[in-house]
């Protein structure tokens, strides 16, 4: 595996002394943010993580290299150069063997965690059942890579340039349980709440490191999503973010933008038609889900430590 894989030093001693690390990805650094907020933004949270006492593990592929810990060079490589792919979990292979660069999508990311033994994953949003779904198929392959590998997503919910009752539906299909950090309303990634309700609502990290701790400890297998409302200043006005998605959906139908283009181009038409409200909302959100993420990760590393005392 050695070839294929590189994990900077910190974060293998991290996981091997089983002190808390969290993965990111970087197709919001490639894809979802404009210049300069995607670069500042992956190096923020890494220093939010690092002032946490939690070891950031930044996932991407460089020149043909499967990667988890990247330097701040790599950052700004990543976040400026054209003709950066959208490294979605499909893609890895082929840029392996051409030895391209792409930023990872939370299906890849939660990928290369597990690989490097990561059990927490921060990201802003999931993709997941767009609209229209019924005839276009477009399902995100975040959904079904979440159901193989033992990673819990951390999120801010579900776009609501999707479909929330489909994903809801589709995550059940696939056995992934769905928990409400403090709520049981599910949100919705720009605002607090969809009118989706009756999630598991969690108390505390604790609480969420211990439901981790049951799965994988008795051997149930895939991960678990973690929802968190963005802070309330920072949501996107309802009726604004509700009129701009459906003019940007119905712009990309138009366009005829089809496959890995749709979010990106939704997400990117979003911040021009709110004025930059959801652009706002979405670095807000960001930040919020890595101070909750690491909270979760340092949980998780108490507790294991904890367990592995009691089995010796
Ligand atoms: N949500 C955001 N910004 C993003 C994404 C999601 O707010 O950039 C990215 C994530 O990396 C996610 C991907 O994995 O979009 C989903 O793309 P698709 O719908 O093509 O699977
Ligand atoms: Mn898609």
């Amino acid at each position: 595996m050695k070839e294929y894989i590189l994990i900077s030093d910190e974060v293998k001693d991290a996981v091997e002394s089983g002190q808390p690390v969290v993965a990111f990805e970087t197709s919001i650094l490639t894809h979802g943010l404009p210049q300069p907020y995607n670069v500042a933004l992956a190096k923020e949270v890494q220093e939010i993580a690092g002032s946490m006492g939690v070891v950031p593990a930044t996932t991407a592929v460089i020149q043909g290299k499967l990667r988890v810990g990247l330097t701040d060079e790599e950052i700004d490589f990543l976040g400026t150069e054209p003709g950066i792919a959208k490294a979605g979990y499909r893609d890895l292979a082929i840029l392996m063997t051409t030895k391209g660069s792409g930023g990872t999508t939370v299906a890849s990311s939660i990928a290369l965690a597990e690989m490097a033994g990561i059990r927490v994953f921060i990201t802003g949003g999931i993709g997941g059942v767009h609209r229209g779904a019924p005839t276009t198929f477009d399902i995100s392959a975040d959904l079904f890579i979440m159901s193989r590998v033992d990673v819990a997503t951390v999120c801010a919910g579900m776009k609501s340039i999707l479909d929330i009752k489909l994903s809801m539906e589709v995550l059940e299909t696939l056995g992934i349980p769905v928990i409400g950090y403090g709520t049981d309303i599910l949100p919705g990634f720009h605002v607090r709440e969809t009118d989706y309700k009756g999630l598991y609502a969690a108390e505390s990290p604790e609480d969420i490191a211990r439901i981790m701790m049951s799965k994988w400890s008795s051997g149930l297998k895939g991960g678990l999503l973690v929802t968190v409302p963005i802070p309330e200043e920072d949501e996107t006005d309802p009726v604004l973010l509700n009129d701009a998605i459906c003019r940007a959906v119905h712009e990309a139908n138009e366009k005829g933008i089809k496959g890995k283009d749709v979010t990106p181009y939704i997400l990117f038409r979003l911040g021009e038609l709110t004025g930059g409200a959801t652009l706002k909302a979405n670095l807000s959100l960001v930040r919020n889900n890595t101070r909750v993420g690491c909270d979760i990760a340092r949980s998780y590393s108490r507790q294991s430590k904890i367990q592995s005392t009691y089995a010796r």
